[in-house]
């Protein structure tokens, strides 16, 4: 995505965000406000999200009465609410990336923060359910910190003015953006760099040591496994684009749906009476066509002779290619999923890959057992 070269700046120390850059906080809210708001006989619409993403807690809360017009004031709201938070900060995950980005930038010797505008006893309690993630930071700094919260400047200074960190600072910042609301990256628009999930920071733009796990053009993940019966079968739809995928439900993923990147993916494929193959699929809104449902659409890499509508499929997702796009013309769009399929292909011979293609998963069982 778009790169300010011009301003581009050599990093030596990161300074992370916490909510919806780490975890996925939004998701957790979202359910949260969900049930709440049904005491005050409204219905959730997701209304406002984005004048609640990245506020200290207290000014969020004053957002949604506003805009759900409530009849409380945030001190009663924030009470009443705490209790329904309490047993969610273990369903606060990882975000794709997160987890290896820290990582990786802790072996390598960067220094790294945490600035968020969550107070600091919200953090701790989010991070103890990340294990060996609050060790890697230099430094935490939480909204209940400084005098003004974000978008005031205070706590990335507050951040840096820390003696690993400092460097940084003399060096001025530069900014990448991880927007965690969809197709609203003009928002975002005066970052350095805007990428869809941290799956895509390429952290040699920055000069800092790259990661070292892409392969042939594909980084390796999970594996998933998800499955279900083929709700828009090989035959319909994109056979006419020459793309034949074979949708199966979002409904019972959603977990997975809802802190995935949208992105490409690939991997294996399970039919119950006809065999594994290989696979590649899209994960997302599918922009082109201005989808109003993240979608999962695997493309079996394989001519059938039929139709397989109904049928159990299973997929072992084992890697990610690339961000979802938006495309000029059609035409660009396939050529584009035909040179993801060349590079799914090749990568799924490599052992690293082919390996998953034995997954018990795959294989539906005859017999269901429901005990
Ligand atoms: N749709 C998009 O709008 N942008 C994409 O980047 C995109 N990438 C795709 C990659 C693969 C491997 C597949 C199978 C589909 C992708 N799609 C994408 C969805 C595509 O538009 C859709 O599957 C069919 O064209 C009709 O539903
Ligand atoms: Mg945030």
């Amino acid at each position: 995505m778009a790169m300010k070269s011009l301003t581009r700046k050599l990093v030596s120390c990161v300074i992370l965000d916490l909510d919806g850059t780490l975890i996925n906080t939004e998701g957790v809210v979202e359910d949260v406000l969900k049930v709440f708001l049904v005491k005050y006989g409204k219905q959730w619409d997701g209304r406002g999200t984005l004048n609640r993403t990245g506020k200290a807690p207290i000014e969020a809360a004053a957002s949604i009465i506003e805009d759900y017009g409530l009849p409380c004031t945030t001190e009663e709201f924030m009470t009443d609410i705490a209790p329904l938070f309490s047993d969610c900060w273990s369903k606060m995950v990882a975000l794709p990336g997160a987890e290896r980005l820290i990582k990786h930038l802790h072996n390598r010797g960067v220094p790294i923060a945490l600035a968020s505008n969550s107070p600091k006893a919200s953090i701790e309690t989010k991070l103890s359910y990340h294990h060996g993630w609050k060790e890697r930071f230099s430094v935490i700094i939480g909204g209940d910190e400084v005098r003004e919260g974000k978008p005031s400047p205070e706590i990335f200074l507050e951040a840096a003015n820390n003696p690993g960190i400092t460097a940084g600072k003399a060096a001025g910042m530069a900014v990448v953006a991880v927007p965690s609301v969809p197709n609203q990256t003009h928002v975002y628009s005066c970052a350095d760099e805007v990428i869809n999930s941290l799956l895509d920071l390429h952290l040699e733009n920055w000069g800092l040591p790259p990661f070292q796990d892409w392969i042939e053009g594909t980084l390796p993940i999970g594996p998933w496994y998800i499955g279900g019966p083929v709700i828009k079968g090989y035959g319909r739809g994109s056979k006419v684009l020459g793309i034949p995928t074979a949708n199966i439900s979002p409904n019972g993923f959603s977990d997975i749906l809802s802190v995935s990147a949208s992105g490409v993916y690939f991997g294996w494929a399970g039919l119950s009476t006809r065999g594994i193959y290989k696979m590649v699929m899209s994960i997302g809104w599918n922009p082109y066509f201005h989808n109003a449902e993240k979608t999962i659409e695997p493309w079996l890499l394989h001519d059938f002779n039929e139709d397989f509508y109904g049928e159990e499929l299973r997929l072992a997702i084992v890697g990610y290619i690339r961000p979802e796009a938006n495309f000029p013309s059609l035409d660009d769009l396939i050529k584009r999923i035909h040179e993801d399929r060349r590079i799914a292909e090749k990568a799924l011979d490599l052992p690293l890959y082919s390996s998953y293609k034995g997954a018990p998963y795959l294989i539906t069982p005859l017999v269901q057992d429901d005990r």
